[in-house]
């Protein structure tokens, strides 16, 4: 197969890359990516003798067209994705989300070509934090920040052209991943790499929220039994039933790294910070045969901290401008 990967130089996209050369030797992919600060080359360094990488715009409609044209599947990661960046300044959102989403469905529908349209949990808003209702495929949409409401947008986009043109598409929506290559920004690398540098993790609020963490080989491995057995025009969830309140990562954290389980900061709470995600991932095991392989989550978790021990020349370059833009915002 003929892949092309958008966002292929992101965390999720670039595991999805390494897992593929590995794993399907007999594809040929390349990767469209605009190397924004979330993207790295790096992150490819270990396949590019494999992969062919081009950096662009996926709401370049000349060079998606000319890409999607060469390629027989397309596997859709590319976005903006922190929500603590979307309050700040949604507009990357609309533009690499919402137009990057339509300038792809517009190729894909001119050639003819599949795509696998890769979503977020985020579009169905958020649970009750002490109840046992989890997301499934026909919960509806209800956004709560700038991000998810752009993904959403994204979903609604690819429903639409399945059901007015006929696009060959499949969408998936997962829960929060962890693992290698994850930027600095986001929950658990920050307070890994914040230990390792010397300053003390930041929990937002209480840390009484909850998210559905799922490792990305996981999520990858699931969006390739979609991408391969997937019914057309079909939304599947992708969850590894692993809910847990952000302090509890956070002290889990703490005690495998051996520091005090209390040495963190409570700092101001996101703006309209959803309480609870938690994906039921039934159609998916029962349909399609799949499950996740990383069910132990503390075990997962050491892996993750050990990688980030062991490659600082990949994220350190990233940290200190990080840090300085969370400080500035008091989180
Ligand atoms: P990431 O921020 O690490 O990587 C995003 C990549 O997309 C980067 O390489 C960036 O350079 C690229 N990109 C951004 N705008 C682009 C544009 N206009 N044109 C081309 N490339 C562009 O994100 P991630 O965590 O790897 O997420 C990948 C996808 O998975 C996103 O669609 C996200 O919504 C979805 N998702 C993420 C999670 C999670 O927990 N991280 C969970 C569910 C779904
Ligand atoms: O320093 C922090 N302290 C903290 O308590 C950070 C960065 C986050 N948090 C909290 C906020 C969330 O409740 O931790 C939780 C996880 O935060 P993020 O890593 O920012 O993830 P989240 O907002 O849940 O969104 C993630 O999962 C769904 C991804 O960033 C999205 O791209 C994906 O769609």
């Amino acid at each position: 197969m003929r892949l092309l990967v958008t966002g292929g130089a992101g965390f999720i996209g670039a595991n999805f890359v390494q897992s593929t050369v590995r794993e399907h030797p007999e594809d040929e992919i390349t990767v469209l990516d605009a190397l924004t600060y979330a993207g790295s080359r790096t992150a490819l360094a270990p396949v590019e003798d494999a992969v062919e990488l081009v950096e662009g715009d996926v709401a370049d409609a000349a060079l998606v067209d000319k890409l999607v044209s060469a390629c027989d599947a397309v596997v859709h990661f590319a976005a903006e994705t922190h929500v603590d960046n979307a309050l700040s300044d949604p507009s990357p959102f609309l533009h690499s989300n919402v137009m990057g989403t339509f300038t792809l469905l517009e190729a894909v529908r001119k050639h003819g070509v599949r795509l696998h349209h890769i979503s977020t949990d985020e579009v169905y808003g958020d649970l009750d934090l002490d109840g046992s209702e989890r997301f499934t495929e026909t919960t509806p949409y209800n956004p709560s920040s700038p991000y998810s409401a752009s993904k959403a947008g994204a979903d609604m986009l690819v429903r639409a052209w399945v059901r007015s043109y006929g696009v060959r598409a499949t969408i998936s929506n997962c829960s929060n991943n962890f693992g290698p290559y994850q930027h600095v920004e986001k929950f658990i690398p920050r307070q890994v790499t914040n230990i390792l540098t010397g300053r003390r993790p930041k929990l937002y609020g209480t840390g009484a929220n909850v998210r559905d963490w799922i490792h990305v080989d996981d999520h990858n491995s699931a969006v390739r039994r979609i991408l391969d057995q997937g019914g057309m025009g079909r939304t599947y969830l992708i969850g590894a039933s692993n809910e847990r309140s952000n302090i509890t990562v956070l002290q889990a954290i703490l005690r495998l790294m051996g520091r005090d389980p209390d040495d963190f900061d409570h700092v101001t709470d996101r703006a309209g910070h959803d309480l609870r995600y938690a994906i039921d991932p039934t159609v998916l095991r029962d349909e399609l045969g799949w499950t996740p392989a990383h069910t132990d989550f503390d075990d997962a978790l050491r892996a993750t901290i050990d990688w980030y021990r062991d490659n600082p020349q990949w994220w350190s370059p990233l940290k200190d401008a990080v840090e300085d833009r969370y400080a500035k915002r008091g989180q």
